[in-house]
């Protein structure tokens, strides 16, 4: 039997639940996921295996107006993610579903390959609602409509076996124990943002980007320095809170995650940092990983 595979990227607006879909379809935590929109700022890979056949996931930024340099960066990992992929995956809040929805569904609508509409988080909306979303996107040319909930799995099935009997001939892209190409240090980077993301409101956490600053092992200890910028004083003194709870609970919060993703002790200390306008300057922008050519 020969082996099938290949790329299907994951777009939508933004808090839609495409990265609660990958870490389900990924059967792992690859991607961070918060009650915030504009939480995923970069493309996001994540594999999954079946037997004969591997589908490479691909996350990307919640589609937006962008009004930073970051926000461009966002907006352009989306476009790139959209090159060379074998299907796609439009995702839509069922619960949610606006007209800007409907027209960027419909502007992808002539894609070329095969192309499905997700009318997500269908386990908190009414059978008449669902029926009604479902009507507004019959008449698009998209080759099917699935409605599911990543959140309990509820649709998945079909719309796995739907992916892979279109999934052409092809290699093994990725190692079977590989469920992400993103580096260890990265994740934990991310996680300590999904903790920010959760606790902190306003456009606090939209200002939010970490470095890690020290990843070392230590005899049966790993040792993590991380550093959160922000963009004002205010921000930090939210950031830190009352006596430091914010950051400790933040920092408690992501060394669990880590420890569990890495299967290490971890020692995690934060920092934060203050950098007006970083989401506009080059350098900060480079240090953070989010801009990767000059
Ligand atoms: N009830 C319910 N909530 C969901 C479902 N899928 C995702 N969510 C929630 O929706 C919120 C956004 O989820 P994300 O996966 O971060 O959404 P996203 O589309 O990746 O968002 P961006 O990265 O900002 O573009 C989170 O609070 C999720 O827990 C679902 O099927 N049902
Ligand atoms: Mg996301």
């Amino acid at each position: 039997m020969p082996f099938h595979s290949g790329f299907t990227a994951i777009i939508g607006r933004p808090n839609v639940g495409k990265s609660t879909l990958l870490n389900l379809l990924t059967g792992q935590k690859v991607s961070i996921v918060s009650p915030k929109p504009q939480t995923t700022r970069s493309r996001v890979i994540g594999v999954m295996n079946r037997p004969g056949a591997q589908i490479v996931f691909v996350d990307t930024p919640g589609i937006h107006q962008p009004r930073t340099r970051l926000g461009e960066l966002m907006a352009e990992s989306i476009d790139n993610a959209l090159k060379d992929i074998d299907a796609l995956l439009f995702v839509a809040d069922a619960s949610h579903l606006t007209d800007k929805d409907v027209s960027l569904a419909e502007s992808y609508a002539q894609a070329r390959f095969p192309k499905f509409l997700l009318l997500n988080k269908i386990d908190q909306v009414t059978p008449e609602t669902l029926l009604q979303a479902i009507d507004r996107c019959k008449r698009f040319p998209y080759d099917d409509v699935f409605p599911v909930s990543a959140k309990t799995g509820e649709g998945i099935d079909a719309l796995e076996y739907k992916l892979l009997s279109v999934m052409p001939e092809g290699p093994m892209y990725y190692p079977e124990d590989m469920p992400t190409d993103q580096p260890e240090q990265l994740l934990c980077a991310e996680l300590i943002r999904e903790k920010a993301l959760r606790h902190l409101r306003d456009e606090v956490p939209h200002g939010i980007g970490v470095e890690i600053l020290r990843y070392e092992k230590q005899g049966g200890l790993r040792v993590i320095d991380a550093t959160m910028y922000c963009e004002k004083a205010s921000h930090k003194s939210i950031i830190i809170g009352k006596g430091g709870q914010t950051i400790r609970e933040i920092g408690s919060e992501a060394r669990q995650d880590m420890e569990k993703l890495t299967g290490e002790h971890i020692h995690l200390q934060l920092f934060v940092k203050v950098r007006p306008g970083w989401r506009d300057n080059a350098d900060d922008l480079k240090t953070l990983g989010y801009l990767v050519k000059d």
